[in-house]
């Protein structure tokens, strides 16, 4: 082999296999500028991506390092009992934004108000919204689990920390995606230009792009829905259920954290469900930590998300931790949910008429 031979078969061994495009590159090429509000988004998304490589980085050591398996003893605002690894995620969110100069106020499902960042406030126009250990019930038997995340402009000053003006619909939200902590780990998101992947390169310590523009097909075989509340739901969703078992080409799968069932929805089409029940018919999900920035993907990827009867980004919460049913996935799944709930709503309303007359 002459020098030039050798030459070109070491930069085949060790070259890149593929472009090699970072998230913060991503987003500036994205946006196609590097106007301050790029520049933030961007620094925005390396920021979340940090939080991300802290809780990979935790979660993979989880068995060996001490106080990251188990319950603290206390119970969350959703009157859930906490996860060590829940307080921890939810703090490396804050560490991240700390002195950023980006976020003025955090608001996460496990906090009952915003944590507020004032050396932020005069200049950090924006608001993360976060689930920051989504499905933590699987992290001690060792399965995927997620994080979620959103991103709001801050509308108005917040001079009494009531944060009011978070109560808006999912259309407000400029960015949105998730950390799926599985086999690898892998960060989706949207700036409301198309929807892409990015897979942490553990070695290089960096996010680089992976699956660019994800499209979810208008139908697909699965369904995602924990089926052990048939008897708690509704007629109509027990109906669904009823046909998906009768019909060929259906398949289940539930793994218990939504970032990991959604994530399997986005690549091969289908439909995940946590509907309401008879006596919580709000659900289980939160609107601004899970279903709004689910729903923010999913209708940039070519799919929907709908409560069974309101598109979800348009639902307005009452409060921060609002809850709402969640139907969503590919197009036709998630209509062939709602024409059951609303052949339900109008069996109902003939039974009313029919009583009054
Ligand atoms: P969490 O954010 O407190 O973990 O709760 C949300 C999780 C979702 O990830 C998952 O889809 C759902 O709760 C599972 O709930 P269930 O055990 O009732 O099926
Ligand atoms: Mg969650």
């Amino acid at each position: 082999m002459n020098d030039l031979n050798q030459t070109m078969d070491f930069r085949h061994q060790y070259a890149l296999d593929r472009d090699c495009t970072t998230l913060s590159r991503h987003v500036l090429q994205q946006l196609q500028s590097f106007s301050s509000e790029a520049q933030d988004l961007s620094a925005l998304m390396s920021r979340i991506a940090l939080a991300g490589k802290f809780i990979a980085r935790r979660l993979s050591r989880a068995g060996l390092v001490e106080d990251a398996l188990g319950f603290t003893g206390e119970v969350n605002v959703q009157g859930e009992s906490v996860k060590k690894m829940d307080v921890y995620t939810n703090e490396v969110f804050i560490s991240v934004f700390e002195q950023s100069g980006l976020v003025c106020r955090l608001a996460s499902e496990e906090m009952e108000k915003p944590y507020y960042i004032p050396e932020n406030c005069p200049v950090g126009r924006y608001t993360l919204l976060y689930d920051p250990l989504d499905g933590s019930s699987n992290v001690d038997v060792n399965l995927s689990v997620g994080s979620i995340f959103s991103v709001r402009r801050q509308d108005g000053e917040d001079l009494n920390g009531s944060a009011d003006d978070l109560l808006q619909s999912g259309r407000q939200q400029i960015a949105a995606g998730y950390i799926l902590y599985g086999q690898s780990t892998i960060l989706v998101y949207s700036i409301g230009r198309g929807v892409h992947a990015f897979t942490l390169d553990p070695s290089l310590g960096e996010f680089i792009l992976s699956q660019e523009n994800i499209q979810i097909p208008d139908h697909g075989p699965v369904y995602s829905v924990n089926e052990g509340n048939f008897w708690q739901w509704e007629e109509s969703i027990r109906d669904y259920i009823r046909y998906v078992h009768r019909h060929e080409g259906y398949t289940a799968r539930y793994g218990g954290a939504l970032v990991g069932d959604i994530h399997r929805i986005f690549m091969q089409g289908g439909v995940f469900l946590y509907p309401g029940t008879v006596k919580k018919p709000e659900g289980k999900l939160r609107l601004l930590y899970e279903s709004a920035p689910l729903a923010f993907l999913m209708e940039q990827a070519g799919g929907r998300a709908s409560t069974g009867t309101q598109e979800i980004l348009d639902v307005i919460p009452d409060k921060l931790h609002a809850r709402t049913p969640l139907i969503i996935g590919s197009r036709e799944d998630v209509s062939l949910v709602e024409s059951f709930i609303r052949e339900e709503n109008r069996d109902r309303q003939e039974q009313i008429l029919t009583s009054k007359s």
